[in-house]
């Protein structure tokens, strides 16, 4: 199966993952909205164990990332990292909030690797649990769309 939907509470989200469309960040972000979604905020813990629980039936999982909709303000992509987590924004313009995303975080990220990384994704080098890292978003990946349902 090319992509799985879930349906949450409030939201269902499409998780995109066949070779032949996947995307960079800004293309992704584009996509979803096109189809009337966004890039995925997971901006509550019953939306990112949602997608999580997805994820691990998705066998594609180790070898793509997922772009989410999070991103460092535009004008600080590839600088320096004055902020760490807080410079990361989602795309209904509401800051991280560290106590709930910390599990969640690959070991050493977010680290900003070579000041390039401003989008974040789920990635599955780590293993299922800690699956956020920050990274490039030029890199041609996976994505999740999230479609309100209210
Ligand atoms: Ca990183």
């Amino acid at each position: 199966m090319d992509s799985l939907v879930h349906v949450q509470s409030s939201s269902c989200f499409q998780v995109i993952s066949d070779n032949s469309i996947l995307k960079n960040w800004t293309d992704a972000r584009d996509a979803c909205d096109n189809e009337g979604g966004r890039l995925a905020v997971l901006d509550t813990k019953g939306k990112i164990d949602t997608v999580i629980d997805v994820m691990r039936d998705n066998t594609d999982f180790p070898q793509v990332g997922f772009y989410l909709g999070a991103h460092r303000p535009m004008d600080r992509w590839n600088t320096a990292w004055p902020n760490g987590e807080q410079d990361y924004i989602w795309l209904n313009g509401q800051p991280l909030d560290p106590d709930l995303t910390a599990p969640y975080w690959k070991d050493s990220d977010p680290n900003n690797w070579q000041d390039g990384q401003n989008v974040i994704m789920l990635y599955g080098d780590q293993g299922i649990s800690r699956p956020w890292v920050d990274d490039n978003a030029d890199r041609i990946e996976g994505y999740i769309c999230e479609f309100s349902l209210i």
